[in-house]
C-alpha cells in the first residue's frame, strides 16, 4: 500500500518542493551551528548562494569526525526546550554520535517509517515483533512508532532472550518479524532447536530487516528459513534512524523518502557528484529536519541511485542494496573485496551454512585472509576426501570470483558467534602489532 501521495509526485514537484525545504534548511544551520557557518565561509558560501538543487553541490560536507568534535549537541539547530528524544549510535570507539529530535522531527520520523513499513505490505492487520535492541539504538523506537502510526500491533520484544522471542512469536501469532538479519537467522536456528518449525508452525508473513547489510544469498537463506517476504530497510542515526529508504513489493532497491532526504552520489575519493546508475558514497542533506539538519552527511555506504518509475507506482528515487562502506572494503594485496562479495561466493555454496568470520592480518608485508565458515552437516567432518573437495571448492570460487587466495576453515555447525543485533563478521587485524 502507498502511504502518502509525496511517494508517486512527479519529478519537477519533487524538485521543487526539494528546493524549497533546502532554501530553508541552511540558514537553518548557518544561523544556529557555529560549526556549519565556519565551515560555510570556509568553503566560500553563504545560504543566498542556494539558488538551484544543483546549488547543493557548493554546500561543504559533514563528517561523522564532525559529530565527535562536536559532542554532545554542538550540531544541534534547536534549544534544548524544544528536544524530545536522544538517540545515539554506539561505535566501537570512543564517544557516541548523539542525535536529538524536536516533536516536528518525531513526527517526520514516524512518517517516514509508516511509508517503509507499508512498503512492504504490512498493514493494521499484522503484528509486528521488533526484535531491534531497546534503547539509544534508532532502530527499535523508530520502527515502533512507524509501526503504530499505521496500526499494526507492535510487540516491543527488543534483542536477546530468543527463546522467548520464539514462543511470544507462536502465542501472539505475531505476523511481521523486525530484526537485523544475522539476529534473524539466529532465531530461526532456536526455533527449530526448540522443535517449532518456523515455517509451518509459525504465522510470519513478513519480515524487516534492516541496519546492517545482507547479500541476496542471504536474503533467501531468510526466506528459506522462515518462509516470509523478505524487505530490507536503510537509515542512519546521524540523518534520522530507519526510514530513510526501503523497499517496496516490487524489491527492486530501497525508496528514498525524497521529500526528507535529498540523495547525491560522489566518487568517495575525489568528492566528484556522479550521475545516475553510477556506483559510488551516498550523500545525503536532511531537508526537513529541525533539531539536526545535516547537510551533504558523507554516510560511506556505497550505492547507486535510479529515478525511473518503479511497477509500485511510487516515483520516489530508489537506492541498490548497499555494496558496503567504503571503510569496510578490504584491500588485500592490491585487490578491493568488500565482505559482501565473500558472503555472496560462500552462501552459494551448497553444503556451507550461511554463518561465517573474514580474519584479515599481515605476515610480513603480505595482507593474509582467513575465511572460517560452518558446514551445514557436522557428518561431513568425517569425510576427509569431501570435506578436501568442498574446501578447495570454496578455495577457487574465491579465486576466480574475487581474485583473492584465502585460507578456508570448515568448521562444526554451531562454532561460531552469533548475533543479537548487528554482526561482526570481519576481524581486520593489520592495524595490530
Ligand atoms: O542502523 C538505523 C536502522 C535501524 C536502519 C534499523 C534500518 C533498520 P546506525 O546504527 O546509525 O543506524 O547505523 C547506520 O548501518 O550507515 C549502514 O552502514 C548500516 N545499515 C543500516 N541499514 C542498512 C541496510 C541504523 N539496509 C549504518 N543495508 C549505515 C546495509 C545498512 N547497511
Amino acid at each position: 500500500m502507498i502511504w502518502s501521495n509525496m511517494e508517486t509526485l512527479d519529478r519537477e514537484a519533487f524538485r521543487k518542493i526539494q528546493l524549497e525545504r533546502l532554501k530553508k534548511t541552511v540558514p537553518r544551520v548557518y544561523n544556529n551551528v557555529p560549526f556549519y557557518k565556519k565551515a560555510f565561509q570556509e568553503a566560500g558560501v553563504e545560504p543566498g548562494d542556494i539558488k538551484t538543487l544543483e546549488d547543493v553541490s557548493k554546500l561543504p560536507m559533514t563528517v561523522k569526525q564532525d559529530f565527535r568534535d562536536n559532542y554532545p549537541f554542538g550540531l544541534f539547530s534547536s534549544p534544548q526546550e524544544e528536544i524530545v528524544r536522544f538517540h545515539a549510535s554506539s561505535g566501537t570507539t570512543g564517544k557516541p554520535t548523539v542525535v536529538g529530535y524536536t516533536r516536528n522531527d518525531m513526527d517526520t520520523w514516524s512518517e517516514c517509517v509508516a511509508r517503509m513499513v507499508s512498503m512492504a505490505g504490512v498493514t493494521n492487520k499484522d503484528t509486528a515483533q521488533i526484535s531491534f535492541g531497546y534503547g539509544l539504538f534508532t532502530g527499535a523506537l523508530g520502527l515502533q512508532q512507524g509501526l503504530e502510526r499505521i496500526g499494526a500491533s507492535v510487540i516491543p520484544m527488543s534483542s536477546g532472550n530468543t527463546k522467548k522471542q520464539i514462543m511470544i512469536m507462536k502465542d501472539f501469532r505475531t505476523t511481521t518479524l523486525i530484526s537485523t538479519p544475522s539476529y534473524a537467522l539466529h532465531m530461526a536456528e532456536i526455533a527449530r532447536e526448540m522443535g517449532v518449525d518456523p515455517k509451518t508452525d509459525l504465522n510470519l508473513k513478513f519480515g524487516l530487516f534492516g541496519g546492517e547489510g545482507s547479500t541476496e544469498a542471504m536474503r533467501n537463506e531468510l526466506i528459506d528459513s522462515w518462509g516470509l517476504f523478505a524487505t530490507e530497510n536503510y537509515g542512519m542515526s546521524e540523518l534520522i534512524g530507519p526510514g530513510v529508504s526501503g523497499e517496496c513489493e516490487a524489491l527492486c532497491g530501497m525508496h528514498i523518502n525524497e521529500d526528507h532526504f535529498l540523495p547525491e552520489i560522489i566518487d568517495p575519493k575525489t568528492g566528484k557528484v556522479l550521475g545516475e546508475g553510477e556506483v559510488g558514497e551516498l550523500v545525503i542533506t536532511t531537508i526537513t529536519k529541525e533539531a539536526l539538519p545535516i547537510i551533504r552527511y558523507r554516510t560511506k555506504d556505497i550505492t547507486s541511485l535510479h529515478y525511473e518509475k518503479c511497477e509500485c507506482g511510487r516515483t520516489t528515487v530508489r537506492m541498490s542494496k548497499i555494496q558496503g562502506r567504503s571503510d569496510d572494503m578490504l584491500i588485500l594485496g592490491g585487490v578491493n573485496v568488500f565482505p559482501s562479495q565473500i558472503e555472496e561466493v560462500l552462501l552459494n555454496t551448497e553444503g556451507i551454512g550461511p554463518h561465517y568470520q573474514i580474519k584479515v592480518f599481515k605476515k610480513g608485508y603480505l595482507d593474509k585472509i582467513e575465511v572460517d565458515v560452518e558446514l551445514i552437516d557436522a557428518n561431513l567432518l568425517d569425510s576427509f576426501s569431501l570435506l578436501e573437495a568442498l574446501r578447495n571448492t570454496i578455495k577457487g570460487r574465491l579465486r576466480t570470483v574475487l581474485g583473492i587466495d584465502a585460507k578456508v576453515t570448515l568448521l562444526e555447525p554451531r562454532s561460531l558467534a552469533r548475533f543479537e543485533g548487528k554482526a561482526q563478521r570481519v576481524i581486520d587485524m593489520r592495524g595490530a602489532k
